[in-house]
């Protein structure tokens, strides 16, 4: 899935990659037709910040992970982007914390989620991983919201303590949030509504965030809640960078 002709050492590989993966997640029927727009903010963000993962996105990703190890109830949410970016380290994060994985999309037809369901369990096979992967059966509603997007499994997104919601809709995330959920959100634009509303928010390219807490776990260190932790002031130090600029030297 992965081969591209682009040389890995070209500097534009990762960007390369990722565009290589929404191509393919396209073909396969996983991603709304708006999917390339939303991608295509993401990377203007990443220029912004210098496609590096920044010091306030590590201290989030702490944050976010030591939350999820906290939950008793932790769930990582999975949307059409971020099954073609990222299946193989969502699946890992979530045989690594053991907990389920909910597709929960946004533009939700009966053939994306077909799709979306398919090509993860497929990427569970080949990687050996055992993940309970909902979506499939939907019997609750998240409240608040209206729709289609509104559909959760009870076991799954309704009665979590902690959710992990990578490039989630404004709506869904306040929704999420109102819930009294701790809601970690992975979005490069630390000015949208999710970003902004979230009790913690990772300014940080999807795959970059998500293999940075992957090495995280993989320390053994311990990894506990930081109780001064202020998601408004990660999150400016950020808008910081970004209006100060950045120019390689
Ligand atoms: O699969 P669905 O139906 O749930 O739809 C998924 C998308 C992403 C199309 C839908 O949720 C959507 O329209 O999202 P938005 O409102 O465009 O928000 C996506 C956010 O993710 C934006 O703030 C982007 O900056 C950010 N983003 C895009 N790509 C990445 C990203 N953040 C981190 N890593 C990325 N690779």
């Amino acid at each position: 899935m992965d081969e591209i002709a682009a040389d890995p050492t070209h500097p534009r590989y990762a960007s390369l990659l990722m565009r290589h993966r929404l191509e393919q997640g396209a073909k396969k029927g996983m991603l709304a037709d708006s999917a390339l727009i939303a991608h295509g903010r993401g990377e203007a963000f990443d220029y912004l910040i210098g496609e590096r993962t920044l010091p306030a996105a590590e201290q989030a990703a702490r944050q976010a992970l030591a939350l999820l190890l906290r939950a008793e109830r932790p769930v990582l949410s999975i949307n059409g982007n971020v099954a073609a970016l990222a299946a193989d380290d969502m699946l890992r994060l979530g045989a690594a914390l053991n907990c389920p994985i909910e597709v929960n999309i946004f533009y939700r037809t009966p053939e994306r989620m077909k799709a979306i369901l398919s090509h993860l369990e497929e990427r569970a096979d080949a990687l050996h991983l055992d993940v309970e992967v909902l979506g499939h059966a939907p019997d609750a509603v998240i409240p608040g919201l209206k729709g289609p997007r509104a559909k959760c499994h009870r076991q799954g997104i309704l009665e979590s303590d902690a959710i992990l919601v990578p490039l989630e809709d404004g709506d869904r995330c306040k929704a999420l949030v109102a819930m009294g959920k701790d809601v970690l959100v992975i979005d490069l634009n630390p000015l949208s509504r999710s970003a902004q509303q979230a009790s913690v928010t990772v300014v940080d390219e999807l795959s970059r965030a998500l293999a940075n807490m992957l090495s995280l776990l993989n320390t053994g260190e311990p990894i506990a809640v930081d109780p001064d932790y202020d998601h408004s002031v990660v999150l400016n130090e950020v808008v910081q960078t970004i209006v100060q600029g950045f120019v390689e030297q």
